[in-house]
Parts: structure tokens; sequence; C-alpha cells
């Protein structure tokens, strides 16, 4: 889904708090301007996919009216106790075409029960709840955090779980395959897609999807490995890169003047999705309930500075000559399925491929006209794995090659940024892969203003 938005609200934004100590007062819940078709249609505008809510987070406060708990929007004075914002915002991103996620803390600093078996049962009864009355989920987001003490139904003391074991995940994951078996699990370690490692919303120059996920759980100490991932890794758990607009995940009034600029904004995009992570933007509502109007006009920024650049692809109508192209062995040329002008075609469904056992290949696009370019695309035909370790691109300039570009992985999208340059020829060497390379598309971009 490359980029979709996380909303963090709760009885945090009102507190003026990141974690909420389990012991707030439900009263003090009063979005008064709350609108989540306002918030989803701005998401939409800005070119998000979807937008993933905090359901509850370690406060415990739950944004719908769960039956297993009066800590929650019942107890609030939010749309006088009948307001579910769960329900809306669910509505709302189906209404726009959003897809629609939850994420639902596993550490709970409000219940009496946190640390023991009975609230195992909570927790998957509320998950219940989330799985069977929104409709789809996309995604459904599994928190590391763990910070020990909290209010605990008044107990006000420190609880240590084994994070390893206590959530019994197998379980958990069990459940939401069964009632919800498209949404993506995400966490620390999967089991659908894992956390980058950082809250920076920086993926790193070497990313595989795999995992080798046995022994693994949220909230472990992966290192590097939740970055790079595993090139031999037995499961396919790709990188979602988490980052907030704002220094602090929940809206505070002191951090207006903090929201980040668009130059670091498209830094994050170039260092996720150009990587290949998927995105995942923190927009959060302000005690209005309202998306607050430097960051919406961010937002919406962002977008534009996005389309200028990658609105015009270059490489459209380029002819592709390549050295290797798969079944040419039997049809002279190569299988025309596997041609490599399918690089160019802007069909998703459409791929260059090599005979198996050849691992190394190259592909020269030659373009209608002599263009100024500074940005190239690469993606691999992802459904067939990732497979490309190592890769360089070359402009044609004065008379011979001169290197442009290199990168080690590149999945379903890799993103360059390079030297401006003027040229009418490309060339796309693919040096190392971990089986004949199959990719989708080349393009060629040249950076708008904002770059
Ligand atoms: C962390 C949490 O502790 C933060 O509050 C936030 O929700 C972030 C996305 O994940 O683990």
């Amino acid at each position: 889904m490359e980029y979709y938005g996380f909303l963090h609200f709760t009885v945090n934004t009102f507190t003026d708090r990141e974690w909420g100590y389990g012991d707030e007062d439900p009263a003090v819940f009063a979005p008064h301007q709350f609108e989540a078709l306002a918030i989803a249609s701005l998401c939409r505008a800005a070119g998000m996919a979807g937008l993933i809510l905090t359901a509850k987070h370690h406060d415990g406060f739950c944004l719908w009216p769960s039956r297993h708990t009066a800590h929650s929007v019942r107890s609030s004075p939010y749309r006088g106790g009948r307001g579910d914002v769960v329900g809306e915002l669910a509505a709302a991103c189906r209404q726009v075409g959003l897809g629609f996620g939850v994420y639902l803390s596993p550490w709970d600093r409000h219940h009496p029960e946190y640390g023991r078996e009975a609230y195992l049962d909570y927790y998957r009864n509320q998950l219940v709840e989330l799985s069977t009355e929104y409709g789809p989920l996309f995604e459904i987001w599994f928190d590391g955090a763990n910070g020990g003490d909290g209010y605990y139904g008044g107990a006000r003391t420190e609880r240590r779980i084994d994070r390893s074991t206590y959530y019994r995940w197998p379980e958990v994951h069990q459940l939401v395959r069964r009632l919800q078996p498209d949404a993506i699990m995400f966490s620390d370690a999967g089991p659908d897609c894992r956390w980058v490692g950082n809250e920076r919303g920086y993926g790193a120059e070497t990313n595989w999807a795999c995992l080798r996920l046995a022994g693994m759980y949220p909230g472990g100490d992966y290192g590097q490995r939740l970055a790079n991932g595993d090139p031999d890794g037995t499961h396919w758990v790709p990188a979602e890169a988490d980052v907030s607009i704002r220094p602090g995940w929940f809206y505070h009034a002191g951090e207006d003047a903090q929201v980040k600029s668009l130059a670091a904004l498209l830094e994050i995009y170039y260092q996720s999705v150009g990587r290949g992570c998927n995105l995942l933007l923190n927009v959060p509502p302000d005690p209005r309930g309202r998306i607050h109007p430097v960051d919406a006009q961010r937002l919406l920024d962002f977008r534009r500075a996005l389309d200028a650049t990658f609105g015009v692809d270059l490489a459209r109508g380029a002819t592709v000559v390549a050295d290797s192209v798969r079944g040419q062995a039997r049809v002279p040329g190569g299988d025309p399925a596997y041609a490599p002008a399918h690089l160019v075609d802007e069909r998703a469904d459409t791929c260059w491929a090599t005979d198996d056992g050849v691992t190394t290949a190259e592909a020269v696009l030659s373009l209608p006209a002599a263009r100024a370019l500074d940005r190239v695309r690469v993606e691999e035909y992802i459904e067939l794995g990732q497979r490309v370790e190592a890769f360089g691109v070359d402009a044609w300039v004065g008379g011979g090659w001169a290197p442009l570009a290199a990168g080690t992985t590149i999945g379903p999208r890799r993103i360059l940024r390079t030297p401006r340059v003027r040229t009418d020829r490309i060339r796309l060497r693919i040096t190392a892969s971990r089986a004949c390379p199959v990719l989708r598309r080349v393009g060629l971009f040249a950076a708008g203003e904002a770059g």
C-alpha cells in the first residue's frame, strides 16, 4: 500500500502526555469538533491508502464502546457517551476509499488484571469486537512497548511480563486470521509486516522482505535485522517505517512550531518508500478532534511535491534492449512475455526476466529525446519474490557510459536520487541476484522544485 496514515488520539490528546498512566478520567475525552470524514478526506487528498487508529493506547481508554469495559468513549462527554470514534472513522474511510486499520495496545495500564491470565481474555475479546464489528481491517498493529508501571485498577504498581510468552501471540494471530483473514498483522516480529527498527521513518539501504521468524516476538531486541531483514529469511515480513509528523505521537500544542518541514518529509519518503518500505505517517488530531491546519497543509504540500516529481515518467515511450531475455534459447530474441519492453509499459502485471540461473543482466532504455533527469525508480516483480542483491545505473553522456547511481536491494521499489544528467540513454545493470532477476518497471524522473 506504500503510504498510509497513523492517527494517535486518546485521553493523552487532552492531558498533553505521550503515555497515559491509566488513571485518566474518561471525562477528559471531549473532542467537540471531531468529524471522521474531514480527517479521512484530508488523508485521501494527501494520497494515503489507509488509516490506522489507536483504538486503545497504553492507557487503556477505548475509542469504541467496548462491551468489556466502561473505560471508553461510552463514559466520556463525546457525543453524550453515544459516540464511537472507531466506528465513525471506519465508515468515513470506507466512504472515501481508504483502508481502515486499528492499533490495539497489548500493554494496558488501566486494566486491573494486566499481567495475569484474565487480561488475556479481555485483550482477545476486544480484538474480537474490533475484528467483527467494523468491517474489513487492512492492518492490525501490535505494539511491543511494555513500560511496567501503571494504574492497574488502582493498584498503582509495576507489572513485568515476559514479552516472549505472556500474550501467547500464536493464539492471537490465529484469532485474527480466522476473523480478518486479509488483515496484515504488524509488530517487531510480524507475522505479516515488521517494524523497521526506528521511529524516524527511515528504512535501510539494504532491505530484504524476509525474516527468520522462529523465536521472534514483539518487543524483542533485534538490532539491525529489523531494518535489513534476513536475506535467507523463512517468512515474508516486509518492513513498515513509522514516524510522526511531529516530535510526539500525540498532539501537543507546544509542538505546533515543530511540524516536520516539507524537506524532512521528502527525506523520509526517499528513505522509506524509496527503499522499498511502506511509510506509516502519523498525524495526531488535536483536542478539537481536528488535524491542525499546519499539519494538514504540510500533508498536501508533501503530496504536491511528490506529484511534481513523479507525475511524469520520462521513460515512457523508450525502447528497451536487454542482453538477456528469458526463453532466448527457444525463441530468437527471447519469449515476448518477458521482453525488456515491459519495463516501460506501465502495466503492473508484466515483467522483464532472464533465464533461470542467469543472475546478471543489463537493459538499455533509449528515450525518444534527450531529457534532464535526477530520479531513477526500479521495481521488482515482487509477487515472484525479492531477488536482486546489487545493481547499477549508468547514463550515456559525451559518447560513453557514466555511472549515475548504484544500490543493493530493490524489492517492490527502489528510488535513487542522482546528480541531474541530460541524456537519451539509461542503462540498468543487475550485478548480483539470488535468482534470475524479474523486474516490473524502470521509471525516470526530474525532481520538481521541492525535490
Ligand atoms: C510505541 C508507543 O510506545 C508509542 O506511544 C507510539 O504508539 C509508537 C507508534 O509505538 O511503541
